[in-house]
Parts: C-alpha cells; sequence; structure tokens
C-alpha cells in the first residue's frame, strides 16, 4: 500500500486529493495546523479514513518530525496562503509561508528520503501575471502581480532547483483556478454561486464585486487533482500546465450563475472599488497539451457544468437554513 502525505489537506484541493488517493488504494496522511476551533469541514466525511497530523509550514521541525513518522511514498504540498488580496495584506507571512515554506518541506524530504519520496509543489497561473505569451505554457517566461504570485515564483523554481541539484523526485503543476462547491467563498466564482443563491432564496439584495472584465481559465478542482496524482506517476519528474485551454471574463461568470436561477445578474450586482486589486492579472488561458499528451489527462467538468453544479449546491446547502453571510472588509 503506497503512503500519502498531504499538506493543506484542509483545504479545497486536499479533500479532493484525499478522495483520489484512498479510491486508488493510498494510506492518507494530512498535515493540519493548529487552530482554536477545528476546520475540518471539507473532510469530514473522511473521518477515521485519513490519518491527521499537527505540523506548520512556518515551523521546520515539525515537517521533519510528520515525514519521519509517516514515510510517506509521496508528498503533496498544496498547503499555502491561496487568497491573492491577502497577499497584500500579509506580504511577509504570504513570502514565509506559501514561499520559504516550500523549502521547509523539501529540505525535510532531502533529508529523510531524497532518493524515495516523489514530491508535488502546487505551482499556480497567478505566476504568469502580465502575460508575456498567450496562451501560457511550460515555457512561458513568469511576470507575477501580486506577493502571492511572487511567492509562488519562488516555490517553483525552487521544486526545480532541489530536483536539478539533488536528482530528487520534484514535480511541479503549475495549475490555472479550479473551483468547485467546496472552494472558499472568498474566490470570486463561490462568491458568486453563494451570493446568487441567497438573492434567489431572498437572503440578500445584491452582491458586490471588483473588477468583472477580467478573464480566468476556470476548471473543476476535481479534475485537476487528478492531474497531481498523474505527475507523481510518471518515469521522470517534470513540470505541467493544468488548464482547459477556455478563457472566460467574471461579468460572464456572473450572467450564467443568474441564468441558472433565472435572474438578471445586472438588477442585483454593484461594483465595488475597495474589491479592485492594486495590480490586476487581466487575462489566464493555458495551454494543456503536455499534460494531455504526455499524461493523458483531460479536463471532464466543462466551464457551463461547473457554474451549474456550484450554485445548485449553494442553493441546497442555504435552502432551510440561516448561515451567516460574515465577510472581512475587502472580500
Ligand atoms: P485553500 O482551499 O485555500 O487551502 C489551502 C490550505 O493551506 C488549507 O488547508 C489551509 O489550512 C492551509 N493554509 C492556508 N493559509 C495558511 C497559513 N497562512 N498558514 C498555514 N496553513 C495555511 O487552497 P486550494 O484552492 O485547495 O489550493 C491548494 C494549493 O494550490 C495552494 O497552494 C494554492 O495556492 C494552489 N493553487 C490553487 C489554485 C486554485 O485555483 N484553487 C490554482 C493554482 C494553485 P487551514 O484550513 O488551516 O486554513
Ligand atoms: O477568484 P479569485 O480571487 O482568484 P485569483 O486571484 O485568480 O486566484 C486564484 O487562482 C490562482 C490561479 O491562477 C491561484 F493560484 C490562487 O490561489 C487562487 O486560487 O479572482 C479571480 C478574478 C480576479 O481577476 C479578481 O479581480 O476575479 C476578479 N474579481 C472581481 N470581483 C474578484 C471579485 N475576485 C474576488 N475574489 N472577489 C471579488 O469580489
Amino acid at each position: 500500500m503506497k503512503r500519502a502525505l498531504i499538506t493543506g489537506v484542509t483545504g479545497q484541493d486536499g479533500s479532493y486529493l484525499s478522495e483520489l488517493l484512498l479510491s486508488e488504494g493510498y494510506e492518507v496522511h494530512g498535515v493540519v495546523r493548529r487552530s482554536s476551533t477545528e476546520n475540518f469541514e471539507r473532510i469530514a466525511d473522511l473521518s477515521g479514513k485519513i490519518h491527521l497530523h499537527q505540523a506548520d509550514l512556518l515551523d521546520q521541525l515539525s515537517i521533519i518530525d510528520v515525514i519521519k513518522e509517516t514515510q510517506p511514498d509521496e508528498v503533496y504540498n498544496l498547503a499555502a496562503m491561496s487568497f491573492v488580496p491577502t497577499s497584500w495584506k500579509q506580504p511577509v507571512l504570504t513570502g514565509e509561508f506559501t514561499g520559504i515554506g516550500v523549502t521547509r518541506v523539501l529540505e525535510a524530504v532531502k533529508l529523510l528520503g531524497r532518493d524515495r519520496i516523489k514530491f508535488y509543489q502546487a505551482s499556480s497561473s497567478e505566476m504568469f501575471g502580465k502575460v508575456l505569451e498567450v496562451p501560457q505554457t511550460e515555457t512561458t517566461p513568469f511576470y507575477p502581480r501580486s506577493p502571492y504570485g511572487v511567492a509562488k515564483v519562488y516555490g517553483h523554481w525552487i521544486t526545480v532547483n532541489y530536483r536539478e541539484s539533488y536528482n530528487m523526485f520534484c514535480c511541479s503543476g503549475i495549475l490555472f483556478n479550479h473551483e468547485s462547491p467546496r472552494r472558499g467563498r472568498e474566490f470570486v466564482t463561490r462568491k458568486v454561486t453563494d451570493g446568487v443563491a441567497r438573492i434567489k432564496l431572498g437572503m440578500a439584495k445584491t452582491l458586490k464585486l471588483g473588477n468583472l472584465d477580467s478573464k480566468r481559465d476556470w476548471g473543476f478542482a476535481g479534475d485537476y487533482v487528478r492531474a497531481m496524482w498523474l505527475m507523481l506517476q510518471q518515469d521522470k519528474p517534470d513540470d505541467y500546465v493544468v488548464a482547459t485551454g477556455e478563457t472566460h471574463t467574471v461579468k460572464r461568470l456572473v450572467e450564467l450563475a443568474f441564468d441558472a436561477v433565472g435572474l438578471k445578474w445586472d438588477k442585483y450586482v454593484e461594483i465595488d472599488s475597495s474589491l479592485v486589486r492594486p495590480a490586476e492579472v487581466d487575462l489566464l488561458i493555458g495551454d494543456p497539451t503536455k499534460a494531455k499528451t504526455k499524461l493523458g489527462w483531460k479536463p471532464e467538468v466543462t466551464f457551463e457544468q461547473l457554474v451549474e453544479m456550484m450554485v445548485k449546491a449553494d442553493l441546497a446547502r442555504l435552502q432551510g437554513q440561516s448561515i451567516p453571510d460574515f465577510k472581512a472588509k475587502g472580500i
């Protein structure tokens, strides 16, 4: 039985990846950080099926200890401060966690199993930022536009560097935006589908958004974790772009979500200038040819299906319940 260790197991991708690895017969271990209340909602169904360990990417010894204890064959480093606007408010923490944190995991892998443990790094299309090529491929130069993007560029190159310096099996997946009903409510897709469901159910009157013109290549998270796993099943480590190859504006997302409940978006959406970013990534569209040809990967869920799935899930979740709509400033 193969053993996998996932950092960021409580996140959107961590939950889907855990399910996939269990279905492939793995023993799954996850890293959780200490908090005053448990934050295991996304992995609640996996209770008793996966093993959780306390560690923190800010603490080198805790990472070494968890790898020593679990002796994994594969390590998936998914933990990060992943919300782009927060990275302007907490740039130092973002650098420590999303950037240097990668080195801490790589150092622990090098120390305890450099010839044996396969490593996956969650790189991001946000690294392409002010894009220098359309569509973006594995060879497109990076031009990050946020402290988050800058930290991810560091995480990406340190992963490549450990592969080249120490001959370690390190892969970096350059994943474009991927969403699901488990997406955090601060990200635009989920903010929109949750907002639309609240308006439909009479729980809200408006939806405040920032830039409606930016374009993203949005896919389904359940499809994307399969690509992560496939990367570690190859004979040689490499880097891959994972994307749908389609791009849509935020406005199109909004239209589709309101259409799904039979409402006209322009009656409800308000532009809030505080949600516009200091520097924007205007256009992302990936070319997943390498992942398709070498990994045999392709996305199964279309953008339209994804939006409909998320609106339906939010309607079902909110119906008959009154879940408060808490939001911190700027979200
Ligand atoms: P997510 O839902 O935000 O989950 C992030 C995970 O990291 C959570 O388990 C969280 O733990 C942990 N974490 C976040 N901030 C932390 C901090 N400051 N200190 C310690 N732990 C922290 O992210 P995701 O969407 O699953 O994404 C997984 C990874 O892929 C991330 O590295 C993200 O940057 C990257 N990525 C995501 C996308 C995408 O579109 N989803 C695209 C490209 C790359 P808690 O539960 O304790 O907060
Ligand atoms: O959903 P978003 O916050 O995602 P963003 O910034 O593209 O980052 C996500 O994808 C990256 C991959 O490219 C990941 F690495 C990262 O961890 C994260 O998962 O924003 C998408 C777009 C932006 O252009 C933003 O300006 O939507 C625009 N937007 C417009 N109004 C909004 C809003 N975004 C948010 N979050 N909230 C708004 O009200």
